[in-house]
């Protein structure tokens, strides 16, 4: 019944102009016709009565390996990056390959009933079994029908933390990782984290793999990683390539360090990843008064044009009990930490969480509600982009390859206060 879907009265949302009022028509998986109004008629018809209608969320940085495992073997009482990375190093030795499918898939159900449908995930791969990124290599699989995951190998205690670790991540994108990740301020040394560096850039080159690197994730702000990645990009050209993800350093920069660095940016154009609902919670952990964001600089890099996107990175794992997965959720949050209240600043936080995403991603021809294109579309109770984040609003259907796999009534409340 599914195979053909006439969506009625959709306010289609476009990444540049102004929303319109169309009909969509739906075939066999892919989006058939789009018109002010269709004549013909089909079986299966969704009067939409002039909800937003808006190509899916995208989910550029994620941890499903670690998602769900809150409390497990003990909370984080500090709060702290460091807290968390001791906990998931004890909770990662009794991963098995059923322990990480289970929770990944249910945390992906989880954001594909709220209109996501483009992952990308770490991997902790710096795990003796690999067993964390094997279990999210038969997720990417598992799942396909319905959503497009992307597995970042991530060597989580360092490339060079221990001896074994370089060739794990040699193993991961043997066996199939699409990205190569990394954490260079968490190097044991300086040294090591600029090494790594070139290391990520020489394999992602053997491999021809994407790069996405926890970057910077640090209030330090003697942590300059990122002009590393930036030199790298501007050398071999991958700029489009390469996502520099938390960069939450950038935020402590001093401004004539930090604005030099914004014109190295302009001669490159990497992706920048930023996790605004984690990082208010883990950055500033070390100060008593005032307190920093510790947020990357958000507004800024989209002023300047460069493509910044946004992730949850945690749903209730060691560094983040909270979440659900929501990625209005971030868009709001960023709307507020990065002080993104202008009109055109909170349009731009919706399309950090779709189009942006798309392009970190580098899913081009697949993504965008166009005819010809795979029918991947989110019908949210909602009239703009502003009223969608204000509200967080709901996603009453999900439309995942041609097909309906998801629908959710809007909350309804009744007064009964009286006048
Ligand atoms: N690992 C890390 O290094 N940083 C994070 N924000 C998370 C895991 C969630
Ligand atoms: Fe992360």
């Amino acid at each position: 019944m599914t195979d053909c879907i006439l969506l009625r009265r959709c306010r289609l949302l476009h990444p540049t102009q102004p929303i319109v009022e169309v009909d969509i028509w739906v075939e066999r998986g892919r989006i058939a016709a789009i018109a002010p109004r269709l004549e013909q008629s089909a079986p299966f018809e969704l009067d939409v009565q002039g909800q937003l209608v808006s190509p899916p969320f995208v989910e550029s940085h994620i941890h499903l390996d670690s998602a769900l495992t809150v409390g497990e073997p003990r909370w984080n009482q500090s709060g702290t990056l460091f807290e968390g990375i001791e906990i998931w190093r004890d909770r990662k030795q009794s991963l098995t390959l059923d322990d990480v499918k289970q929770r990944a898939i249910a945390t992906l159900q989880q954001q594909a009933m709220q209109g996501v449908l483009f992952v990308r995930s770490h991997a902790d791969v710096s795990e003796q079994n690999l067993i964390a990124l094997k279990g999210l290599l038969e997720v990417r699989d598992a799942v396909k029908d319905w959503m497009t995951l992307q597995v970042v190998a991530f060597p989580q205690d360092g490339l060079y933390g221990s001896p074994n670790n370089e060739a794990l991540m040699q193993e991961a994108l043997e066996l199939g990782a699409d990205v190569v990740g990394g954490i260079p301020h968490y190097e044991l040394t300086r040294e090591d984290g600029v090494k790594s560096i070139h290391r990520i850039f020489a394999l992602a080159e053997q491999y021809d793999r994407l790069i996405d690197i926890h970057c910077d994730e640090i209030d330090d702000e003697q942590s300059r990683f990122l002009e590393v990645i930036v030199a790298n990009a501007i050398r071999t050209g991958m700029g489009d390539r390469v996502s520099a993800s938390h960069t939450t350093a950038f935020h402590s920069y001093n401004n004539a360090y930090a604005f030099k660095l914004m014109g190295f940016l302009q001669r490159t154009c990497i992706n920048f990843i930023a996790n605004p609902l984690i990082n208010i919670t883990l950055q500033g952990r070390t100060d008593t008064y005032p307190k920093r964001r510790g947020v990357t600089r958000v507004k800024e890099l989209w002023q300047q044009g460069q493509n910044v996107s946004l992730g949850h990175d945690c749903v209730q794992d060691p560094w983040y009990s909270l979440g659900t997965g929501n990625m209005l959720d971030c868009a709001n949050m960023a709307v507020h930490i990065c002080q993104m209240t202008g009109t055109a600043e909170i349009d731009a936080c919706y399309n950090m969480v779709t189009w942006n995403g798309a392009k970190t991603l580098h899913l081009q021809d697949q993504y965008g509600i166009e005819v010809g294109k795979p029918a991947n579309l989110i019908v949210l109770d909602a009239s703009d982009r502003y009223d969608a984040i204000r509200r967080r609003a709901t996603v009453r259907y999900v439309i995942s390859r041609g097909k309906l796999i998801a629908t959710t009534e809007a909350p309804i409340t009744h007064w009964k206060g009286g006048r």
